[in-house]
């Protein structure tokens, strides 16, 4: 069996997409990744190492000893704390990319996951229902960066031959890891306040619609473009990608259904400025017709999951 190594797999994608891979293809073949020395509990069943993404040497020989075959590079900083570190956030979202797509040019790596995210649309872009093609204007770091990083994955696939896939990623929403520094975050935040304090206060304002999926959907979604024959595939880029969309509102009232006594109140700050240069929903017909793309869950179901899962001992 090929290995796999999931790169940033400490993080809120990369915690559920190694068990997802270890119960898929066995714990042996799936070697964990992230800069932190020790691996969390849910990685502890299987290979880890301390990987600095950005130490390109080490990521080579590591990849080039072991016979790896496939890579997830998940190592990125997201939207809102890539504003605060514009330099370290270009260098980390662009160099450990290129170290990756440049061995499987040399032929040492079969197949890459390199994740998108919505955050390549920006303020000139359509709203709703944003198509696979249209205007891309980012205008944060970390989209400015995502929307280079799918030119480059199109361009080595189409240049070299290199089978690079790639999701735009929504808000996600789990109850096993915790997101860190994104503007989708107040999804995730507000069920461990609504659970722990009864209330929450949002940094977003009320009316802002985002595209958001929960995790379960998301990490399907990942391997089965990861197991779709390449001549299925249209899009070298990146693939738009939709579960549901909501507004802060919208979630509160869900959460209110389930707890009467929930209050929500707003106080924006400067990840609004991110939101409202994002889209309010997503079209992801191309995902669809290439390789069956359905989500499972909506705003209900995922609100009900996640007020009965999260775990307010993480917080
Ligand atoms: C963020 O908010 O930065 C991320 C994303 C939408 O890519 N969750």
């Amino acid at each position: 069996m090929a290995k796999t190594l999931v790169i940033g797999a400490g993080g809120q994608i990369g915690t559920e997409l190694v068990v997802a891979l270890r119960n898929k293809i066995g714990s042996e073949n799936v070697i964990a990744a992230d800069v932190k020395p020790t691996p969390s509990d849910l990685l502890s069943n299987g290979p880890y190492i301390q990987l600095d993404v950005l130490d390109r040497e080490q990521v080579r020989q590591y990849i080039i000893n072991n016979e790896i075959k496939e890579v997830y590079l998940l190592a990125a900083l997201l939207s809102a704390t890539a504003e605060k570190n514009p330099d370290f956030a270009w260098r980390l979202n662009m160099e450990g990319l290129f170290t990756i797509l440049d061995l499987a040019k040399e032929g040492y790596l079969k197949k890459i996951f390199w994740p998108s995210s919505i955050a390549v649309f920006g303020p000139t872009t359509p709203k709703d229902n944003t198509p696979q093609y249209t205007v891309m204007e980012p205008s944060t770091v970390y989209g400015i960066s995502k929307q280079a990083g799918e030119r480059w994955c199109e361009y080595y696939h189409n240049k070299f031959g290199v089978d690079v896939r790639s999701i735009r990623y929504p808000g996600l929403i789990s109850y096993t890891s915790l997101p860190g520094g994104g503007t989708t975050d107040y999804a995730v935040d507000i069920f461990y306040q609504a659970k722990k304090h009864k209330k929450y206060e949002c940094f977003l304002a009320e009316n802002t619609r985002l595209p958001m999926m929960f995790m379960e959907d998301a990490i399907r979604g990942t391997i089965e473009l990861m197991d779709a024959p390449t001549e299925t595939l249209t899009v070298r880029s990146s693939y738009n990608f939709s579960g549901c969309s909501f507004t802060p509102t919208e979630i509160a009232n869900e959460i209110k259904q389930l707890m009467p006594e929930f209050e929500i109140t707003y106080k924006p700050d400067f990840r609004q400025e991110i939101a409202d240069s994002w889209p309010g929903s997503i079209d992801d017909t191309v995902a669809r017709k290439d390789w069956g793309w359905k989500e499972k869950y909506g705003i209900k179901e995922l609100a009900q999951f996640m007020l009965a899962n999260v775990d307010i001992e993480k917080i």
